[in-house]
């Protein structure tokens, strides 16, 4: 687990140690056990009597000639080398004298089982000495992994040379730990089109993905915004396909493209000599590469490159961020399109062992195939009768040609319109349903459904989150991720392959944030996949979770703490203008500390414990505190008591139920929005304008309305054209009393929180009625150009 990746262990059978790093004698055992925190969860836990220690003199011995147990001892002694400053010997010997462990061993043995589980390991340690049984590499290089978590958390640690040696004793509890995986697809993708990872940071990437003892590795290569991979029959691909203009410094989505001159300057590819490296290093950690090579859309920057293998000839540039919808895709009425796509798979293939290549198949717009003659007479001849049979002519021919290599075909769930493909296997990310109907009909299928399993969504509140493509994915919820669908039965079931967890990098541009982005969700969705079904258990999970993130503090490696961030969940009561404030955090950690002065807790704040009521004005801010520490971030909430305050208004047209942003009192709940439109406080009206009417019960002498507003242009949102706000007696004859016009550009990609407010004279009214006026439809230039336009509003206030 480092910041730099292990060149000793990319050869997957030789181990170096180093020689230079200081001998010091590991501190007397015994001392107390330490907690058993193995994640995933082993199959099966037995704790036995008593506990091993490490000493200088402990051996490794290994079975000659297994390169498996080799790796997996080579790799243990580098670890113990690095971070306790312990060389410890790599010793061959013979299988036949394995069977009686000597003192002071730690045995690798293959495993006699006669139908040993595949990646399974069996790990055994006694006072006496420590055995992992196998019959693969994976086998040993888990059982290694769990023996290392069953150490001290600083053994993932690479300081330990330069600093000093681990203090603690390097003692292992004893155990009997029998373990396999549930599923034999543990995957995870990373998109390195949408932003470039260099290979030094994929190979980090695959220590931590052999951490989470995850077996598959799904690289995104190519896709609209950059192509990755070195083909050298086509350099055009990465010469410019590989290269677009800068535009880091603006919104994924509102992103200019390339003028005509503008250097491509951003982004980057990978030689095949370095997808060999990466290839071997992961082989060397028990991890499959899957290469994707999207097509027959999301591939534009294909199409800059090479033009002539698209419907309408281009020109095109390498977009620098959002493109939608993806009309610029391959010409299937063209024969040249597949003897392009059969070259770029003959190199592919070579580099990958990999049973599987997957070909994307995602989100096509056949726009351009409707108008192209090439493709109107390809489906006249093939007798296809819809664009989507013509995609399913395309999928199926290129799974012919990836058969006949000796490969499988995979594909996202779209492969399933017009018919799926013989023997093609199916990702199902639009939820399930692609799946249970691959899985019905006979085809594998790996589970990836957006619910579940998008890391790119928001683990915690978008307010103290980095900003994220949306949505919401906490913790929990990948935790609660089941790849088999209860609608399968076991046969079918048989039939999904495992989960994995999708990381596409719109919003993450260095590997820093990518870690963010999967850790410990990563370790969620390991234990999901790997232990069995009846042993899933949240709390028994977030007890063990501390020493995982000790474990990623140890490696250098970055993760999210969101799951110990408070959420403030407000209830108003609209009788008593009470707001009660319920904190929590997913973890479960009861050290919530909060102050209601708007100033930051620290350990010595009021402890929550129970729901807090407010009367009064205030500004929460909450944190939880673990051993005097704040874990993560604060939170904060504003609460705002003014007279309309729980008076629920009349709406003329009412919300949209996806934005309901606090109900029917959710305009007069004391509580305002933030900059994510999603945050749960902002109402939505789609199209319509926004008449709120509000009862006082009798008059009242108002001294200052004020409504407020969002504007998210890249979300379809947009500040009214005007406000205006009026007051009646009797709820039927009303009297503008101030109209206020929005100043500012409805453009740019800025999201803007704006209060629409007016001071009043001498006013006293009982009814009033806000009216905010949509500008119906979305301006001309921007990509939803004539459709309806969105108010967002959070609060009416008025003193
Ligand atoms: C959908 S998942 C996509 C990707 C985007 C992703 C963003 C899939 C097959 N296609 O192209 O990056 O959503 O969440």
């Amino acid at each position: 687990m480092k910041r730099t990746p292990k060149a000793a262990l990319a050869a997957g059978l030789f181990f170096i140690l180093p020689s230079c790093v200081a001998i010091r004698t590991v501190p007397p055992a015994p001392s107390p056990a330490p907690e058993i925190s193995v994640i995933p969860k082993p199959a099966s836990v037995e704790r036995l009597p008593g506990a091993f220690a490490f000493a200088r003199e402990t051996k490794i011995l290994v079975p000659a000639g297994d390169p498996g147990s080799r790796g997996a001892a080579g790799f243990l002694a580098l670890r113990l080398a690095e971070a306790a400053g312990i060389e410890l010997a790599v010793v061959e010997t013979p299988p036949a004298a394995a069977s009686d462990a000597p003192s002071g061993a730690v045995l690798f043995r293959l495993s006699a089982d006669p139908n040993p589980p595949a990646e399974g390991y069996l790990l055994t340690a006694s006072p006496a000495n420590v055995t992992i049984e196998a019959s693969d590499a994976s086998g040993f290089l888990y059982g290694v992994q769990t023996l290392l978590q069953l150490l001290p958390p600083a053994v993932f640690s690479d300081k330990a040379p330069a600093t000093g040696i681990i203090q603690a004793p390097l003692t292992v509890p004893a155990v009997r730990i029998s373990d396999r995986p549930r599923y034999p697809w543990r995957g995870l993708l990373l998109d390195v089109s949408r932003h470039f990872f260099p290979a030094d940071f994929i190979k980090v990437l695959l220590d931590e993905l052999a951490l989470h003892k995850m077996n598959t590795f799904q690289w995104h290569l190519t896709d609209d915004q950059g192509w990755r991979i070195e083909i050298k029959k086509y350099p055009r691909l990465t010469e410019v396909g590989a290269w677009r203009v800068d535009r880091e410094d603006k919104p994924w989505n509102a992103r200019p493209p390339q003028n005509e001159g503008e250097p491509a300057t951003y982004g980057g590819f990978y030689t095949q000599a370095e997808v060999r490296e990466i290839v071997a290093y992961a082989a060397a950690r028990g991890i499959t590469v899957v290469p994707e090579i999207e097509m027959p859309g999301h591939c534009q920057s294909a199409l800059a490159a090479y033009p002539q293998f698209s419907c309408t000839g281009g020109p095109f540039t390498v977009p620098p961020g959002g493109v939608w919808p993806i009309t610029n895709v391959y010409c299937p009425g063209n024969e040249e399109t597949f003897s392009f796509i059969q070259d770029v798979l003959d190199e592919v293939i070579p580099l990958f062992p990999s049973a599987y290549i997957h070909i994307g198949g995602d989100e096509v717009d056949k726009t351009n195939w409707k108008k192209c003659p090439k493709c109107q007479a390809r489906m006249a001849a093939e007798g296809l009768k819809t664009e989507e049979e013509l995609q399913s002519w395309f999928v199926k021919r290129i799974e012919k040609s990836i058969n006949a290599k000796g490969k499988k075909l995979i594909g996202w769930d779209e492969i399933l319109e017009g018919g799926l493909a013989p023997n093609a296997a199916v990702m199902s990310w639009r939820g399930t349903q692609g799946g249970i109907t691959a899985a019905r009909s006979g085809h594998d299928v790996v589970m990836t459904p957006t619910s579940h399993c998008y890391f790119d969504y928001y683990q915690g509140a978008p307010a103290v989150e980095p900003l994220a493509i949306g949505g919401s994915l906490p913790l929990r919820k990948v935790y609660e991720f089941e790849p088999a669908p209860s609608e399968l039965n076991t046969g079918e079931s048989a039939h999904v392959l495992g989960g994995q967890a999708n990381l596409w990098t719109e919003y993450i541009s260095t590997g820093s944030h990518a870690e963010y982005m999967l850790f410990p969700r990563l370790a969620a969705l390991a234990e999901a996949i790997w232990s069995p079904r009846g042993s899933r258990d949240w709390k028994d999970f977030t007890a063990r979770l501390s020493a995982q993130l000790e474990r990623y503090r140890r490696a250098g490696m970055n993760f999210a703490e969101s799951a110990f961030h408070v959420s403030l969940a407000p209830r108003l009561d609209p009788k008593t203008s009470t707001l009660t404030l319920t904190m929590s955090n997913e973890i479960g950690s009861p050290g919530i500390r909060y102050r209601t002065d708007g100033r930051n807790p620290d350990a010595a704040s009021p402890l929550s414990t129970s729901p807090l009521r407010l009367k009064r004005t205030a500004t929460v801010r909450a944190g939880t505190f673990i051993n005097g520490l704040l874990v993560g971030k604060i939170s904060e909430t504003r609460f705002l008591t003014h007279q309309a305050l729980g008076r629920a208004p009349k709406l003329a047209k009412p919300y949209q139920q996806r934005y309901k942003g606090g109900g029917d009192i959710g305009l007069v709940d004391g509580l305002r929005g933030s900059k994510s439109h999603s945050d749960g406080q902002w109402q939505g009206f789609e199209g319509d304008d926004l008449v709120a009417e509000i009862d006082f019960g009798r008059p009242k002498k108002l001294s200052a309305v004020t409504a407020g507003f969002l504007q998210n242009i890249n979300a379809w949102i947009f500040l009214p054209a005007s406000v205006e706000f009026a007051v009646s007696q009797d709820g039927k004859d009303f009297e503008t009393v101030a109209t206020v016009e929005n100043d500012a550009p409805a453009q740019g990609p800025d999201i803007v929180i704006e209060d629409f407010a007016a001071r009043l004279t001498g006013v006293k009214a009982r009814y009033l009625r806000v009216l905010a006026k949509n500008i119906g439809v979305c301006p001309p230039g921007h990509p939803g150009a004539g459709r309806k336009a969105w108010i967002f509003a959070d609060e009416i206030i008025v003193d």
